[in-house]
């Protein structure tokens, strides 16, 4: 699933039309030289978001303060790794409780049967995936990728996002530990209806 260090989880990957690479179970579907312009709406709203030790920033916005989405509404999501450690972004809500009592992972999430465009760039080559029902995108340290997609009303609520990367490098899956999510990577999403 590691796309290098870039790694993108979807939910239904068999139903992915564009699988190409299988080494990758990826989705690309357009590739061109980095310095190529990439796609952008000129009408999508923009949004900005930072990851860093151990919380979500949104340019424009307090450390902390929610992001909030409307529904029926192009958006271009970019999201940055702009601190020392891998970080990953996932956007849901009911939190999983794991073995040990440790909180990981949604139960639900915000993106689920919502067409995803991903871009970004990887060994100097711009790529667009589309990913529908992207669940996770994990980031190294100055690695950034722009999610393009828009909400349906039934999307509407509040939604959070986390990151639920280990504190310990000895703690996985299968021995879970503490994460971001518990030293407070976690930001409220709110998705409002909108005509
Ligand atoms: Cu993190």
């Amino acid at each position: 699933m590691y796309f290098n260090s870039l790694m993108i989880r979807v939910s239904k990957l068999i139903a992915l039309v564009f699988i190409m690479l299988a080494p990758f179970a990826a989705v690309v579907i357009h590739a061109q030289d980095a310095t190529a312009e990439a796609t952008s709406s000129p009408e999508a709203t923009k949004i900005s978001i930072t990851l860093s030790e151990y919380n979500f920033q949104i340019e424009g916005q307090k450390t902390g303060e929610a992001l909030q989405l409307k529904t029926n509404t192009a958006y271009e999501i970019t999201v940055k790794d702009g601190g020392l450690l891998n970080h990953e972004l996932l956007i849901g809500t009911a939190v999983k409780t794991v073995n040990g009592g440790f909180l990981h992972d949604y139960g639900t999430f915000l993106l689920d049967g919502v067409d995803v465009e991903v871009s970004g760039s990887m060994n100097d080559k711009a790529f667009t995936i589309v990913a529908p029902g992207i669940h996770e995108v994990q980031l190294a340290p100055g690695q950034e990728v722009t999610l393009a997609f828009t909400l349906t009303d039934d999307k509407a609520g509040k939604w959070e996002a986390g990151c639920f990367n280990y504190m310990q490098a000895t703690n996985n899956d299968d021995n879970p530990g503490p994460s971001h999510y518990d030293v407070g990577m976690k930001l409220e999403v709110d998705v409002a209806k909108a005509g």
